[in-house]
Formats: structure tokens, C-alpha cells, sequence
């Protein structure tokens, strides 16, 4: 008993002074605001951002998408690692519109290991232009408008309705089977206690994306 106690004893002393390190932060500069903002970013969002990526230690891009992406800005969602973490921290509270330096230690970048033209430990500059913000398919807000009876859950017939509203504005054309083994899948994933209904819990819940 006493010997597991001394085994695990220098693995929680390491958390606790783990936790006394600071953690490495994001240097964020306002470059530009619009006068006008009528949300800011939250996680969860869809953010269309426009950027350059440069590398602190000698200024060389290693990323535009101005010049590397066909002038087209790309689509991420903030709070869910779906870029670099220094992304998800540098870029919250932020308007449509606005314009941002970020400078971000390795740590919440790419770290020990690097990636492709940023090597091992690199500080990374970005000056990103936030385009547009969409509401994320997890966010309260879609749940809101999918719940069409303000029952605080969706029936298949929500989901359904939802589905095809979205496929419309896409301009796919609507396959009713393609529907219905769609809505299937989505069920067998979400109803966890598989009632029938997705319920906000079940719907807001992520499960191991973040
Ligand atoms: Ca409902
Ligand atoms: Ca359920």
C-alpha cells in the first residue's frame, strides 16, 4: 500500500509544479476594427480568415493564402483544435471585419516537432483578416433553429427539415432516401440514449473533438 503511495506520490508533484509554470500565451495586436460589429467570435464559430504565416526568427511566410490558396480565405472552427491552439486563444472576441497580429510561442503551435517548412521550436507570426463568422453546427444558436417546436429536442422530422433547408442553400438537389439514411446515421451517432431525440445536452456535447 505504502509502496504504491511513494510510486505515485512524484508523478502528482509534477502535476502540481506543472501547474505552477505558466502558460505560454498568445501576443495578440488589433491591427484593425471595423466601426460596425454585430457578434464576435465565440468557440464553436465558423470563422472565414484570410492570413499569412511567417516564422518570428526570420521573417520568412511559409504560409498566404493570398498567394498560396488562389486569393481564397479558408474556414475553421474556433475552440476545437482545428488549427494551431494559438489560433483558438488569438482569435476569440473578434469582429467580422477585424484584423489581427498574433505572435505565438511553439507551444501553441507546432512545438518540438515542427511541420513542413516551420521547423522544430519556431515563434510564429500570423496577420490574419477575419471575413465572415458563421454559426458552427454546435452552437446553440443552429440547435435553436433546428428545434422548430421549442421543445429542447429534435425529432427526425427537425433533423430532416434542417437537412434539407441546408442542402437547398448549397444547391445540391434533394434526395429523399439520401435524407433518410442521413438523418439514420446522425441518430445512431447523437441519440446517446437512443429515445427518439437528440436533446440539447446530447447535441451540445462534444465528444472527443476537443
Ligand atoms: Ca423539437
Ligand atoms: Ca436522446
Amino acid at each position: 500500500m505504502m509502496e504504491r503511495l511513494l510510486l505515485v506520490l512524484p508523478a502528482l508533484l509534477a502535476c502540481v509544479s506543472g501547474a505552477l509554470i505558466p502558460e505560454p500565451e498568445v501576443q495578440i495586436k488589433v491591427m484593425e476594427k471595423p466601426f460596425i460589429c454585430r457578434r464576435k467570435t465565440k468557440n464553436g464559430d465558423m470563422l472565414l480568415v484570410h492570413f499569412e504565416g511567417f516564422l518570428e526568427s526570420n521573417g520568412t511566410r511559409f504560409h498566404s493564402t493570398y498567394a498560396d490558396n488562389n486569393n481564397q480565405p479558408v474556414w475553421f472552427t474556433l475552440g476545437i483544435r482545428e488549427a494551431i491552439k494559438g489560433w483558438d486563444k488569438g482569435l476569440k472576441d473578434m469582429c467580422a471585419g477585424e484584423k489581427r497580429k498574433l505572435i505565438v510561442p511553439p507551444a501553441l503551435a507546432y512545438g518540438k516537432e515542427g511541420k513542413g517548412k516551420i521547423p522544430p521550436e519556431s515563434t510564429l507570426v500570423f496577420d490574419i483578416h477575419l471575413i465572415e463568422i458563421r454559426n458552427g453546427p454546435r452552437s446553440h444558436e443552429s440547435f435553436q433553429e433546428m428545434d422548430l417546436n421549442d421543445d429542447w429536442k429534435l425529432s427526425k422530422e427537425e433533423v430532416k427539415a434542417y437537412l434539407k433547408v441546408e442542402f437547398e442553400k448549397h444547391g445540391s438537389s434533394v434526395n429523399e432516401t439520401h435524407h433518410e439514411v442521413l438523418v439514420e446515421s446522425i441518430f445512431e451517432k447523437e441519440d446517446e440514449d437512443s429515445d427518439g431525440f437528440i436533446s440539447a445536452r446530447e447535441f451540445t456535447y462534444v465528444h472527443d473533438e476537443l
